[in-house]
């Protein structure tokens, strides 16, 4: 079973929202000019079309709709993230609305960002229970940093790539508002997210991928944490919800060899790392090359931190 894969709905409405032409880096510099988010909160009243009702615009009061209400703070730390760490104006680097839609249709055990705005389904409340949670609210916003950033293509290598970022950016999200350190923070993505039938803690585990379920209905969590683990298949677009375990643990092993808050400089790196990559079809190897590339440029090149990047690679089994 593969969780949170790509739906037929899904796919259609990537197509139908291709991706722009890579912008260059925007954000790379802090930005004076970046003030405040843009956030625009539908409710799709449990209908496919998008964006939907709006139900509150920047600055409205809360709605009542749990859901609408959750999706407005969620999206205003996942901006804060970006913007006063990172120095970037929203998902493109210029200021743009942060277009979401909660009850997407019915029953809908997803959430996506189609190329232009963010989906959220309530569950069907025998596998998941919501979606709203702020590392999976960041993950599917950072799907929209990293179209803006030059992209990487959503299949096999890269395509893992594509969901590593998405999640690191999806759990330092979370960590920033809780302040909490490498070693405080869960790892987890969507913690608390799956119905409370099913035997599991969450969609992913970055510390410790393979972990974060093993149910009759929902399966094992089938993340492996080192290539010897390399899923190859065809499905989802080539393991990209499965493959990104192993760069997942490679940049948890990078802050546990830090210490102190990953929102900091291990973020930093992949935030610039990801602007400096110029390269969509990236490969594992490519992208921790990348990484420490930049390592060199924000810590020094044979710096403490670079060597404890270099070996977090290495231990997930990928040569630097
Ligand atoms: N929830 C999934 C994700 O963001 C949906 C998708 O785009 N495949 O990865
Ligand atoms: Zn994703």
């Amino acid at each position: 079973r593969m969780l949170l894969a790509e739906d037929e709905a899904m796919r259609a409405e990537r197509a139908a929202h291709a991706s722009p032409p890579p912008e260059g880096a925007p954000g790379l510099l802090p930005d004076p000019d970046i003030c405040c988010p843009d956030r625009r909160i539908h409710d799709g009243e449990g209908r496919a079309a998008l964006p939907g009702r709006l139900v509150r615009p920047e600055g409205a009061p809360p709605t009542g709709i749990a859901d609408a209400d959750l999706a407005y703070d969620a999206s205003g730390h996942v901006f804060a993230l970006f913007a006063e760490e990172y120095g970037r104006n929203s998902l493109d680097g210029r200021g743009m609305p942060l277009v979401a839609t909660v009850r997407h249709r019915q029953n809908y055990n997803n959430a996506f960002w189609n190329g232009e705005q963010m989906a959220y389904g309530t569950g069907d409340g025998k596998i998941f229970r919501t979606f709203l949670d702020l590392s999976v609210i960041g993950h599917e916003m950072a799907h929209g940093v990293i179209q803006h950033s030059g992209g990487l293509i959503y299949e096999n290598q890269s395509g893992a790539l594509n969901e590593h970022v998405a999640d690191v950016f999806g759990a330092l999200s979370e960590q920033r508002v809780l302040r909490q350190s490498v070693h405080e923070a869960d790892w987890l993505i969507g913690r608390g997210i799956l119905a409370p039938g099913i035997d599991g803690r969450a969609l992913r585990s970055m510390k410790a991928p393979g972990t974060a379920y093993a149910d009759d209905l929902l399966g094992r969590d089938p993340q492996p944490w080192h290539m010897d683990g390399f899923n190859t298949t065809t499905d989802d677009n080539g393991g990209v919800h499965i493959n990104s375990g192993i760069p997942n643990h490679a940049f948890y092993l990078f802050c546990a060899y830090l210490g102190g808050p990953s929102w900091h400089l291990p973020g930093r790196i992949w935030y610039r790392a990801l602007q400096e990559l110029n390269n969509p079809m990236a490969s594992f190897t490519d992208w921790a090359d990348q990484t420490l590339r930049t390592a060199s440029t924000l810590a020094g090149q044979g710096s403490h931190e670079q060597q404890m990047l270099r070996r977090a690679w290495t231990l997930v089994g990928i040569r630097v």
